[in-house]
């Protein structure tokens, strides 16, 4: 009793929710993009609230001036991270002041709403100098009511954005990948009518191929709003009237389904309307369940051929937030025959999301609970779970997404394993039909018995586990990889979700020394890997780490790293090294393994 009612405490002090509202499909709005170039002010030492720089004052008298000014200083790109904009802010962490002017002309009986696709890393907003919104979490979307304070004509928006690492925040003090700041994806200004459509869930049935359940939720609470949705491809409508909060539920039964796959992403149109609001979508329909250690996909055996990527575009060393961004991702991962891509390691934008839908690739989205995470602290727990809802709030109609991923590299603690159930519950608590998953770093040769083993006990809480294993880089053989025999997760789907080492592109050396940091060396990993997982009884797919080199403050080997994690099967500037013709040929082979 005591936890809870402390874990609660901790949940509103350090979360507040208070401004966040949510919006589901927002692209499928009205809305204006409040994108481009912004005033900024590199604020080091944390004095521009003291200089209330959100009031924007211009000096009165002949005494005054300002000294925290965004009027001549510099400028930044939105949506963009800070960090490629300016040599002086490549390592930068701290606050940033971002500012615009924008007009508006709001109308009676429409709601407002400021949407930010992602801020990174926590933020807080004030329009026309008023405090509006705070929002923690630099993956996720939120966004902020302003009917009421939107004003006819100049509107002057700032945000305050941070990314100093902390010990309590998600993720943690360090990482693997470059701790980008800035107001990292789109902002816009939705309209909707005042009683609109806050969020809906269409999907199918978990173990049923022909029912779709319906939740609807309108931004009020009230009664007798006529409710439809309609799915012409289907000839098929829905109709329901909100409840006394609001909510509609229901299903529709459906015959010749077109069952959503990644060989055919079939996605079909989507007419939702209630009250004054009306909203179109595109949704695809499809059922994915374990049965043993396979993982069904409609029902059949799909092996998962998997790669990840973090959002980043190497070659500008720079976070990617655009369509075009997320086509050059996703084309580079169909090249390499991919039917899963695990988003590394945190929400990645919704155009990636979106696009990867509509090219057939599966996603394994999960939230950067990764490895040093202060599991004792209940406001970190109350931050993953608002991150784990924000993110399942996104997508939860994105049918690509079959995995939600609660963790990578934690190890067993009481702390710990309270920890990942809570998020497991507040996962299901939104969306039971999709496989919930975490990454282990915990496998280990046992000697004695000669074989691979793992023990963490929390893994039985989930449908599938996900295997770290760098043999070969950070782990010698203990025995020739053809002889290695796994028994790890016995009677549960693995997924092996990282595998590899580092590479410069060009580099020749040695096959069998690490440290030659060559392509030859990790070919040769790549092989020796790909022929132990031949001997995993209950492997369920693979995932290499990773498609592209990427910028990282952990690796600064002076002449072969320079920044950059170079366990990329791609360069940083777009070569495919050795190892993406052996992934490339073993993906080939497993295309038609069950
Ligand atoms: C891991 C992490 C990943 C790192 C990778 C590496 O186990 O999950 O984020 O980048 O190893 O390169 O060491």
């Amino acid at each position: 009793m005591k936890r809870i009612s402390l874990f609660l405490l901790a949940a509103v002090a350090v979360v507040s929710s208070a401004y966040a509202s949510m919006l589901t499909n927002v692209y499928g709005r009205d809305y204006r993009m409040l994108n481009g170039r912004w005033d900024a002010i590199v604020d080091l030492y944390d004095q521009g609230d003291r200089m209330k720089v959100y009031e924007n004052r211009s000096p009165q008298g002949t005494t005054d001036f300002y000294e925290y000014s965004f009027d001549g200083g510099l400028r930044l790109e939105v949506p963009g991270d800070w960090n490629s904009q300016s040599p002086e802010l490549k390592y930068y962490e701290g606050t940033v002041w971002y500012g615009r002017h924008f007009e508006a002309d709001p109308e009676p009986g429409n709601s407002e709403y400021l949407y930010f696709g992602a801020v990174s890393y926590r933020c807080n907003v004030y329009l026309n100098g008023k405090k509006i919104g705070e929002h923690e979490g630099g993956f996720t979307p939120f966004a902020i009511d302003v009917t009421g304070e939107l004003k006819k004509g100049d509107n002057f928006l700032v945000v305050e954005v941070n990314n100093r690492r902390t010990r309590d925040a998600i993720p943690s003090l360090a990482f693997d990948w470059w701790n980008y700041g800035g107001i990292t994806r789109d902002v816009m200004l939705v309209t909707v009518p005042e009683n609109h459509i806050e969020d809906y869930f269409i999907r199918l049935r978990k173990d049923h191929p022909e029912l779709i359940d319906i939740d609807l939720r309108m931004s009020q609470p009230l009664p007798g709003v006529a409710v439809t949705v309609d799915i012409p491809g289907l000839k098929k409508r829905f109709e329901g009237v909100t409840d006394s909060e609001g909510c509609v539920k229901g299903s529709l039964k459906v015959k010749n389904l077109k069952r959503w796959a990644p060989d055919a992403p079939v996605l079909y149109d989507v007419v939702l309307t209630a009250g004054a609001d009306r909203v179109t979508e595109e949704i695809g329909f499809r059922n994915i369940a374990v049965d043993g250690t396979k993982i069904l996909v409609n029902g059949q055996p799909q092996f998962m051929r998997c790669i990840s990527f973090h959002e980043e575009i190497p070659q500008r060393m720079g976070r990617a937030f655009s369509q075009a961004d997320a086509t050059m991702l996703l084309n580079e991962a169909k090249e390499l025959g991919v039917n899963m891509i695990r988003l590394a390691h945190y929400p990645q934008n919704e155009y990636t999301v979106r696009m990867a839908e509509k090219m057939g690739i599966m996603l394994w989205q999960e939230i950067p609970i990764w490895q040093g995470i202060d599991f004792a602290d209940y406001g970190t727990r109350a931050k993953a779970q608002s991150m784990l809802t924000e993110m399942i709030n996104r997508d939860k109609n994105r049918c690509a997404v079959g995995f939600w991923g609660v963790a990578n590299e934690t190890k067993p603690s009481p702390e710990r394993n309270d920890f990942l159930m809570s998020l497991l519950e507040t996962g299901k608590d939104i969306d039971t039909t999709r496989l919930y998953v975490a990454a282990f770093d915990l496998v280990e040769f046992d000697k004695d018995r000669g074989i691979f083993t793992m023990d963490d006990p929390f893994t039985e809480n989930l449908d599938v586990v996900g295997v770290n294993k760098y043999m070969g880089w950070y782990h010698p053989w203990p025995v020739p990889p053809a002889e290695a025999v796994w028994d790890v997760t016995p009677g549960k789907p693995l997924i092996i979700s990282e595998f590899g080492g580092e590479a410069l592109y060009g580099q020749a050396g040695s096959r069998d020394v690490a440290s030659s940091w060559s392509e030859d060396y990790q070919a040769r990993l790549y092989e020796d890997n790909l022929r132990m997982m031949e001997n995993i009884p209950n492997l369920a797919g693979v995932s290499p780490w990773i498609l592209f080199d990427f910028r990282s403050p952990f690796r600064f080997h002076p002449t072969n790293q320079e920044g950059w994690n170079r366990k990329g099967l791609i360069s940083d500037r777009g070569q495919r090294k050795k190892a993406w013709y052996i992934m490339r040929d073993f993906y080939n082979k497993k295309r038609n393994d069950k």
